[in-house]
This record gives structure tokens, C-alpha cells and sequence, in this order.
């Protein structure tokens, strides 16, 4: 079995101080960092908004912040604007080792649909290209860690087992957003996808 890391969405916005701050997001860098020493390849996935992206609240008039929608793909949460393409809160945190990165996958540039996950679309159809690049290079199983848990870290990870990757979250590693009992259910469905939580 070929492994890699996947490290979620390390960056500014979602640590604290940035548009989209998740608790503790800062606390899991030195750690992901020690883990990239001893993984077969390391993949860092970047959230990139085009500005005025439709999963911004801000695109919708009278909606705020952590309402929902309905996409022509499903229910969506609006989200403050955040990760926005050549903006400081789209870089990784400063304290990450992009150095080790064996490839960076970057997600939600396509202004009409959202991508929580490394491998899809919020359409579940839209590949990223992520899966074809690591069936290309052997790798079946996985380590996922970063930011949000109950999001992009979750959504990745279904969609990983789902396509037949031994997948593994290390929740020490990760943090979540918690929104409206969000993280109970990731962690449910996730489990119910056969990830191993670590
Ligand atoms: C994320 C909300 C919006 C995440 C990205 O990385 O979990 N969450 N965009
Ligand atoms: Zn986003």
C-alpha cells in the first residue's frame, strides 16, 4: 500500500484572525508538519474563491452569514467571504511546511459551485483531477488532517472511501467550524463510510 498525507485548507482565513476562523485552527500546523516527514507524498488541498463567489453570503441580497440556500446542486451553506483569490487569507498559514508538498490541489474556483471536498464539487460530479493523480501514482491509502472537520476535511474523506481509499482522519489534527450540531453528524458519516477515525 502506497500512502499520502492530505492536509485540508491550512490557511489564513481559517485560523484565528481570518474571515472563516475555526477554533484552534493554528494548534494542528506543528503537528501536520511533523507528520510530513514520514509520509510516502504529502498533498495540501487550497480553498480559492473567485471574489463575489456564489457560496458567499455577500452575493445574496438580505442573507447573512451561516443561513443556507438552495443551489441548483442542493442546500448550501452562505459562508463570509473568504480564501479569495490573491488575497493574504488565502495563504496557507505562515508556520505550514509547504516545502515537503508533493502536489497542491486547489478548489472552489468555479464561481457557480461550491467544493468542500479535495476529490469533487459540491455537485458530487465536478472532479477536482485529485483522484486521477494519486491512482496514477499507486497511492490507495490515506491520512486526511486540517480544517474544517466537519467540512472540506469531511467531505473529502466520504468521497475518498467512497472511491475505495483506506482513509484514515486524524481528528486530533483536525478542527471544526460546529455549526448547528455539524460536527456529530460528520463524525457519524464519516463513520458510516468506513473512514477510521484517529
Ligand atoms: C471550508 C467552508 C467554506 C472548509 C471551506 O475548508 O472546511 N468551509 N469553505
Ligand atoms: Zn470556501
Amino acid at each position: 500500500m502506497t500512502h499520502a498525507l492530505i492536509v485540508i485548507d491550512v490557511q489564513n482565513d481559517f485560523c484565528p484572525g481570518g474571515a472563516l476562523a475555526v477554533v484552534g485552527g493554528d494548534e494542528i500546523v506543528a503537528g501536520i508538519n511533523d507528520l510530513m516527514l514520514d509520509a510516502g507524498a504529502v498533498i495540501l488541498t487550497q480553498d480559492l474563491h473567485p471574489a463575489g463567489h456564489s457560496s458567499f453570503a455577500s452575493s445574496h441580497a438580505g442573507k447573512a452569514p451561516l443561513e443556507m440556500i438552495n443551489m441548483p446542486y442542493g442546500p448550501q451553506v452562505l459562508w463570509p467571504d473568504h480564501c479569495v483569490q490573491g488575497s493574504e487569507g488565502a495563504d496557507f498559514h505562515p508556520d505550514l511546511n509547504t516545502t515537503h508538498a508533493d502536489m497542491i490541489v486547489r478548489k472552489g474556483y468555479n464561481p457557480a459551485i461550491d467544493s468542500y471536498s479535495a476529490f469533487f464539487e459540491n455537485d458530487h460530479e465536478t472532479p477536482t483531477g485529485l483522484h486521477g493523480y494519486l491512482q496514477t501514482r499507486g497511492i490507495d491509502q490515506l491520512t486526511m488532517v486540517g480544517l474544517a472537520t466537519d467540512f472540506c476535511v469531511n467531505f473529502s474523506a466520504v468521497d475518498a472511501a467512497k472511491l475505495g481509499y483506506a482513509v484514515t482522519v486524524r481528528q486530533d489534527l483536525c478542527r471544526a467550524i460546529d455549526l448547528n450540531g455539524s460536527l456529530a453528524a460528520s463524525v457519524e458519516g464519516m463513520a458510516a463510510a468506513g473512514v477510521t477515525l484517529a
